[in-house]
């Protein structure tokens, strides 16, 4: 009886750093406000990480670090699946068969291979060029029908749906046609330094606020931020991108429109505005910080989460997996 009229919803992050504001206001928060009405699945995409160089010692520490963000962020472990990329096998499975029906021209357009090899210039593997591929089997594996993502993402989802489409063309009806489902406010969190790029846990740290960051580390980036000399809190994305920045992470945090907070500082300066956003973010972040802070206490409750996560996931992603294999005519076996 579970869900089955729900329609599912897939989404991932990858734990390759530490979890920015970003990811809470582009993702986490609307994953919660999903949790009800839909069948939710929401992964820790760890073998995504491994496109970029990582200290195996951290990325194993962060996947238990984004599972306990999860649920502090309040994500229900009974109401949703939980659960981490490599232990399901079938994602890397159905990634190498797609991989033969994805052509490297798509890939090589995606903007973020075309940004992270330029930012990795030593390290341009084969994993970066077919990333949308796996993250197209994420989705595909479950049939989701939404996949609630930040507006980076769009290239990316746009490739999962061609290559689900071109499968069910040349073989009938197997995969769900996901839709991208996009935050109203903040689907662009920019940089604090440079903000003409978005907010990325992989860039240097005053670039973002991290979830967890103390409230004297926030309240510092924020001073430290990027704005301009016209001192005025106005919202002109293209002329201020650091002030409008600054008032869509506000407003998302308050949610205050971007004509109130205008008001709001008319006549007041940076400094009282800055320190304004940080009380705002403090304040939406510290509940979240102190239940992170219980959970990673608990580490036999997090496998445990983990564990059950991957095995309702494995039982959903295994039935398409099999669907796959049949109709690409794979050598039939029995267990
Ligand atoms: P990396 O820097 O390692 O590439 P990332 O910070 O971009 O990582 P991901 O794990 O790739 O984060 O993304 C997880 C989710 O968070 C995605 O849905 C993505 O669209 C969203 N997201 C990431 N950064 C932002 C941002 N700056 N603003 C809004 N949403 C974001
Ligand atoms: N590529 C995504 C993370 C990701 C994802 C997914 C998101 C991997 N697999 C499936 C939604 C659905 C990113 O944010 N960089």
């Amino acid at each position: 009886m579970e869900t089955q009229q729900k329609k599912t919803i897939f989404s991932g992050i990858q734990p390759s750093g530490t979890l920015t504001i970003g990811n809470y206001i582009g993702a986490l928060r609307n994953w919660k406000l999903l949790e009800d009405e839909y069948h939710c699945i929401y992964c820790v995409v760890d073998e995504h990480a491994l496109t970029v160089r990582q200290d195996p010692a951290k990325l194993r520490r962060r996947c238990a670090e984004v599972m306990a963000l999860f649920m502090a962020v309040g994500l229900s472990p009974e109401k949703s699946v939980l659960f981490c990329q490599s232990h399901v096998p079938a994602h890397a499975e159905l990634s190498w068969i797609l991989n033969c029906y994805t052509y490297i021209g798509e890939l090589q357009r995606m903007t973020q291979f075309k940004d992270k090899a330029a930012k990795h210039e030593n390290n341009i593997n084969a994993g970066l060029l077919t990333y949308p591929v796996l993250m197209a089997a994420d989705i595909l594996l479950y049939q989701a029908d939404l996949v609630p993502i930040g507006a980076d993402q769009k290239q990316h989802l746009e490739l999962s749906r061609n290559l689900a489409i071109r499968f069910n063309n040349l073989y009938s009806d197997t995969f769900v046609v996901p839709d991208g489902y996009f935050p109203k406010v903040g689907a662009r969190v920019m940089s604090l330094q440079e903000p003409s790029r978005k907010m990325s846990k992989s860039d240097p740290e005053d670039t973002y606020i991290a979830i967890l960051d103390e409230p004297d580390v926030i309240a510092r980036k924020f001073r430290r931020a990027v704005t301009d000399s016209e001192a005025c809190v106005r919202f002109d994305p293209e002329n201020k991108p650091g002030v409008s920045n600054l008032m869509s992470i506000y407003g998302a945090m308050t949610g205050e429109t971007m004509e109130q907070i205008e008001a709001h500082f008319a006549g007041q300066g940076y400094g009282a505005f800055k320190s304004a956003v940080a009380d705002a973010c403090i304040a939406v972040l510290e509940p979240v910080q102190s239940e992170h802070k219980r959970l990673m206490a608990d580490k036999a409750y997090l496998e445990q989460v983990m564990r059950e996560g991957a095995e309702r996931a494995a039982a959903i992603a295994n039935r398409t997996l099999r669907k796959v294999h049949k109709k690409v005519g794979l050598a039939p076996y029995t267990l």
